[in-house]
């Protein structure tokens, strides 16, 4: 999932963020355009070679592509892992304003069960953390971890491979100290609660947040402090034994995710691969090259995997002489990832 350079491709929108993110582009929130947009990104010419797997929500996860083939099995004709979103949002934790716990767990055992035998390979969790005055609290912390680790050592049960995703927002002006506090100690609430349920790291992928200032601070951290801060900090926090990290994108722009990446990477080889698992980052130039239109297809796939490339070649540059890029050429003669 994280190596040979390639990234993880979330495309898991819940429906009412795809209907959101549809009608922001002009197209319309339907069924067949949720579905037709997914098929529009897993069917790009050449995604295999910087994506290792595609993670899907559960209305597509169950639908077909337009030919009859369970996206599934769409997604290993590809050459990408199929993997799915298994909780069921964040929910207001009761008695914290402000606060969410991620839901899912009651039913996830059978759930699982379907999933694997519809061909999933991997599941992703995310729990959602707020900055602000007094937040996140000690209880948001601790019933999201729980969350976390309940969901991953049940995946593992299943024979499937966990993303443990704890997200600290960008939302808020806190300055970039701010935010390496706290997903110092988020990051350390999780491992503790993944310990407590024997979840096996080996066979886990985490999915942190970088370390951001708030969308709202002035003046904007430099590139280089970002990537300092964010390798500090999963030093600090993340055992070795982790099967890799993978980045969500959180509201970046494009370029901004790509750089930070690459600006991370640059620090020189981590005990864990450094990975991207972004939404956004990877596909709003797609989405706004395709726009609904069956004639626009090859724009959107074109956009796509321009931008996939680019992050493949971020994750290489510590390994590259000057003026190289050899993670890329690594990868281009792979090209064995279709089955
Ligand atoms: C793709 O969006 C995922 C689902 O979000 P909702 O359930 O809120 O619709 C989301 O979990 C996503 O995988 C992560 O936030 C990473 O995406 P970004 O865009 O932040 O890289």
């Amino acid at each position: 999932m994280v190596g040979n350079g390639r990234g993880i491709l979330a495309a898991d929108e819940s429906v009412a963020t795809m209907n959101k993110r549809l009608e922001a582009t002009g197209v319309a929130p339907t069924a067949e355009q949720r579905c037709a947009y997914r098929e529009m990104l897993l069917t790009t010419p050449g995604l295999c070679d910087s994506i290792s797997g595609i993670i899907l929500s559960d209305d597509i996860f169950t639908a077909q592509v337009s030919d009859g083939r369970p996206f599934p099995d769409a997604c290993r004709e590809a050459g990408l892992l199929p993997g799915i979103k298994v909780d069921t949002g964040a929910k207001p934790l009761a008695n914290a304003a402000g606060e969410t716990v991620t839901e899912g767990l009651d039913d996830l055992r059978a759930r699982l069960e379907l999933y694997a035998s519809a061909g999933a390979a991997f599941t992703k969790w995310r729990a959602v953390i707020q900055i602000g005055e007094r937040l996140p609290s000690r209880r948001a912390l601790v019933a999201n971890s729980h969350a976390l680790a309940r969901y991953a050592t049940l995946v593992q049960e299943a024979g499937l491979t966990p993303i443990v995703e704890p997200e600290v927002l960008m939302d808020g002006s806190h300055g970039l100290d701010r935010c390496e506090e706290v997903t110092q100690t988020v990051l350390h609430t999780v491992f503790e609660q993944l310990a407590e349920q024997g979840v096996v790291l080996e066979g886990t992928v985490l999915k942190p947040n970088m370390v951001l200032a708030g969308s709202d601070c002035e003046p904007r951290a430099g590139t280089d402090e970002v990537a300092a801060a964010t390798v500090r900090t999963l030093r600090s926090t993340v055992p070795a034994a982790v099967a890799g990290v993978a980045f969500l994108s959180g509201g970046q722009g494009v370029d901004q995710a790509t750089a930070h990446l690459a600006a991370i990477n640059a620090l020189g080889p981590q005990p864990w691969e450094l990975s991207f698992s972004f939404g956004r980052a990877l596909v709003d130039e797609a989405l706004q090259a395709w726009r609904g239109d069956p004639q626009r297809t090859g724009a959107g796939q074109d956009a796509l995997v321009a931008r996939a490339r680019a992050n493949a070649d971020a994750r290489a540059v510590w390994a590259a002489p000057a003026g190289s890029w050899p993670g890329r050429a690594q990868r281009r003669s792979a090209a064995s990832c279709r089955r």
